[in-house]
């Protein structure tokens, strides 16, 4: 069966919104595995089916349904934010699978200890916690992928994610490597990008039963840069419980759009595309090889991903000097995402800096203190500091209209 089960379909007497797949396209199983611990409320929503491709040059609409219907409310766009969400595990990302049956977790020294069964299955993973010199307890916490990139401020921990040990990502011939594997088949749907953001749900899930760790779960933040920005960016869009976002330079496949980025390889640039990025390695589920060469049939694009993180807190880190990242892209892209967040009444929710420097995943100063200091302070430390950051200092023209075709609704 293709239906989902979401936190938020509490009924079974909801209409199901099934549409028929396009015969080109395997049909997937999709689950929607966003949770709704953030607060508010927690609407029931249609179950969710296959989503039909679309033929779009231009970035999809967040704010209707498949089924047509305008997104008008707050609630509205939750139910449509699991749309969106299944949309891309079906067609890119390869299925997130929900919670384990058993997830247990010890905490010793520097170290924690996550132990996961499901279906007959057991995987054991860990993470190294650096509590901060200064700071108050529960600490707020960084997710490093390999570490990341980024300068971690006073009072804020650090957990260290090996992420190639739950999905290895040495070139194409790395898929289905890795504990995640091990656990779900190496035939599972998932790309590594997914495999990784399943790893943090779990580290998450591992922090919220152990209060040792002196973590608290409710203020995490992931990072990662380059493909593991890419990896930072997903698992925020697919775990609300990710308090604040920070992708650093991930491009193609983070957040760049793949149209826009295909618009730039058209103009002469060296910009890396949906069809070039499938032969470098296996971020991405197999399902996304069928639509590479025709990306304007996905139902989403990556503006998508931060209508994902919306309302929660995303700084957008990227580097005008590499061309390959697509300066355009990332950035019209992004704008298109702060739309969402423009939305729903929390545009300072939302930063995007774009800055010159030809040390790939080095940091520049200039974007530290009032830009990544001020979301960390306001989003991890709860301090009431502004964080109104949409910048960049490159020399290119993005023409919203050209490839934004829908409104922005006041949502209520
Ligand atoms: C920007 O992220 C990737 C990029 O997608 C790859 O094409 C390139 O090989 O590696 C980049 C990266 O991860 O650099 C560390």
């Amino acid at each position: 069966s293709s239906q989902v089960t979401t936190t938020r379909t509490t009924t079974s007497s909801t209409t199901t919104t099934r549409v028929t797949t396009p015969s080109t396209t395997a049909a997937t199983t999709t689950a929607v595995t966003t949770t709704t611990t953030g607060g508010g409320t927690n609407p029931t929503c249609a179950a969710i089916g296959s989503i039909p491709l679309v033929s779009n040059s231009k970035l999809p609409d967040p704010f209707t349904f498949v089924n047509g219907q305008k997104v008008t409310t707050k609630d509205q766009f939750k139910c449509r934010q699991a749309e969106i969400s299944a949309a891309m595990q079906q067609y890119e990302l390869g299925t997130k699978p929900g919670k384990p049956q058993s997830l247990t977790a010890s905490f010793s020294g520097n170290t924690l200890t996550i132990n996961v069964s499901d279906q007959g299955k057991s995987i054991s993973f860990s993470v190294t916690i650096t509590a901060p010199s200064s700071g108050t307890r529960p600490y707020p916490a960084i997710i490093g992928y390999d570490g990341g990139s980024i300068p971690i401020p006073a009072g804020v921990a650090k957990i260290s994610f090996s992420i190639s040990d739950i999905a290895a990502q040495q070139n194409t011939g790395s898929r289905g490597q890795g504990k995640f594997y091990t656990l779900y088949g190496s035939g599972h749907s998932a790309g590594a990008l997914t495999a990784w953001a399943w790893g943090v749900s779990r580290i998450i899930d591992a922090i919220e039963i152990t209060p040792s760790t002196n973590i608290n779960p409710a203020r995490i933040g992931v990072t990662g840069c380059s493909r593991n920005g890419k990896g930072a960016f997903v698992a925020g869009a697919l775990d609300d419980r990710v308090a604040l976002t920070l992708p650093q330079e991930s491009g193609s496949g983070g957040s760049a759009c793949w149209r826009l980025s295909d618009y730039q390889k058209s103009q002469g640039q060296n910009v890396q595309t949906a069809s070039q990025i499938i032969t470098e390695n296996v971020w991405f589920s197999t399902a996304f090889n069928a639509n590479v060469n025709q990306v304007s049939r996905l139902p989403f694009d990556h503006h998508s991903l931060a209508a994902l993180v919306a309302p929660r807190g995303l700084y957008v880190i990227e580097n005008t000097q590499m061309e390959w990242l697509g300066a355009l892209s990332t950035y019209g892209c992004m704008k298109a995402g702060s739309l969402v967040y423009q939305a729903l009444g929390v545009s300072s929710n939302m930063g995007y800096s774009q800055v010159g420097h030809g040390d790939h995943c080095g940091f520049p100063a200039a974007q530290q203190g009032s830009e990544l200091n001020s979301f960390i302070n306001r989003f991890l430390l709860g301090q009431s500091v502004t964080t109104n950051v949409f910048r960049t200092d490159g020399n290119f023209n993005f023409n919203q209209a050209n490839w934004v075709d829908w409104s922005v609704p006041t949502l209520t």
